[in-house]
């Protein structure tokens, strides 16, 4: 399998619970490493843009406030099937559904505020990526 990139981030309810360095552990630990990563504090309009993709759902202008109400950790992972094997890591978005061991059924308070974000394609990651980080910024 392809040596891939993709885009996480640690979400606010996460960040706010001091939960990034145990998060880390579970990349970490399922052989995923973080070549970039960075805390920041999203504006609303930020999130928005981000999650543009979600723009007419229901649920689009909580996720927009959520996602800008605390700081984020943004990174790069990087390994062997890494879009897949972060999904895996993460968990389904409910974390009611997420496998036993995954983030989300670990750590994530509810369907909205889930703790992680993972780029689900390649085409995707590559964007997510690039919103985040310029090229100067992947060292691998
Ligand atoms: P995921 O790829 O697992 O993060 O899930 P989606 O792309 O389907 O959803 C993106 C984010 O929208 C979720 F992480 C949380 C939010 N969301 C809700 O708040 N309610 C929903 O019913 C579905 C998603």
């Amino acid at each position: 399998m392809a040596i891939e990139r993709t885009l996480s981030i640690i979400k606010p309810d996460a960040t706010k619970r001091n939960l990034t360095g145990k998060i880390n552990a579970k990349f970490e630990d399922a052989g995923l490493r973080i070549i970039a990563q960075k805390r920041i504090q999203l504006t609303k309009d930020q999130a928005g843009e981000f999650y543009a993709v979600h723009k007419e759902r229901p649920f689009y202008d909580e996720l927009c406030e959520f996602m800008a109400s605390a700081p984020v950790v943004a990174q790069v992972l990087e390994g062997e099937g890494a879009i897949a094997k972060n999904r895996e890591v993460m968990g389904a978005t409910n974390p009611a559904d997420a496998e036993a061991g995954t983030i989300r059924a670990e750590f994530a308070e509810s369907v909205g505020e889930n703790s992680v974000h993972g780029s689900d394609a390649p085409d995707t990651a590559a964007d997510e990526i690039a919103y985040f980080f310029s090229g100067l910024e992947l060292v691998g």
